[in-house]
């Protein structure tokens, strides 16, 4: 898939694949990889309500496919459509329903083509720029508080026990939503994944795999196969994406390589409306 803007000549090629993986009945999980929207849903709850969460939050955002003017406001109004819509379906279940959301969609912002990246739960944002990779969301999960707390370590969140309570959910009570805004770079690599992938594979053997050479589409089927041969607990869902042209260059300081966590590197803007309470949600 080709998308490209004549207004920026912003051009980028994506791929991506899900699979129910080896240990579950059904695929929960939903993906939209269409320029400008590339997210991930993770959908959870009892007698097929998960993977109508996840199906509810991707139509919310084939809304937005297409537009080239994008602006981070629309793209936090489709956020609260989206948290509208599952909120309702959980609302017609006896066990609850709810989904993650995480993705990069391409806003303009002073004119200039920005990433919106927006992240409620695990599911994750990487990006691959000159070798180094950088996870570009937070994980809104126990396993992450603990691991800020300084009481679990990045490597063991993956296969601690209790890796898969998040702390906030769309269709819950804790759904606001995490935006970073960053200016989209000729160049780089973008992946957006559900916990299904890095459940399963470290982040030295994710970067590995972005680094083969494959086209985007081959680089989703082959880490999406390498999560199925470490076990597939999960079902798993990837998007690959490269800035063919029209981005900013990198800049000297992002050439390193290596593997870091965004928080030094980004922002977080407030463009959504906020909601404070929080709630526990388990999902697979
Ligand atoms: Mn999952």
């Amino acid at each position: 898939m080709i998308g490209s803007s004549p207004a920026t000549d912003i051009s980028v090629t994506s791929g991506s694949h899900t699979d129910t993986g080896l240990r579950r009945s059904v695929n929960e999980d939903a993906l939209l990889a269409d320029y400008p929207v590339f997210i991930v849903a993770d959908g959870m709850g009892g007698h097929e309500a998960g993977d109508r969460a996840a199906a509810a939050v991707v139509e919310e955002f084939r809304a937005l496919v297409g537009r080239e003017d994008l602006r981070p406001e629309d793209v936090a109004a489709t956020v609260e459509r989206a948290h509208a819509a599952v909120s309702t379906i959980a609302a017609g279940t006896t066990r609850g329903a709810g989904s993650t959301l995480t993705g990069v969609v391409a806003v303009r912002q002073h004119d200039i083509p920005h990433w919106l990246v927006v992240n409620v739960g695990d599911s994750r944002v990487y990006r691959l720029l000159s070798e180094r990779l950088e996870q570009l969301t937070i994980d809104h999960s126990v396993a992450q508080e603990m691991v800020d707390a300084g009481q679990l370590t990045r490597e063991q969140m993956a296969t601690y026990e209790g890796r898969n309570v998040i702390t906030r959910a769309m269709g819950g009570e804790g759904s606001r939503a995490d935006f970073w805004l960053l200016p989209i770079v000729t160049g780089e690599r973008i992946v957006v994944c559900s916990d299904g992938l890095t459940g399963e594979i470290t982040d030295e053997a994710l970067r590995a795999g972005l680094m083969m050479g494959g086209s985007p589409a081959q680089t989703a089927h082959s880490l999406v196969g390498q999560a199925l041969s470490h076990g597939g607990r999960d079902n798993i869902s990837t998007i690959v994406l490269d800035v063919v042209a029209g981005g900013i260059h990198p800049r000297l300081e992002d050439t390193t390589g290596g593997f870091v966590h965004s928080e030094s590197v980004t922002s977080t803007i407030e463009v959504a409306t906020a909601r404070s309470s929080r709630r526990r949600t388990t999902h697979g």
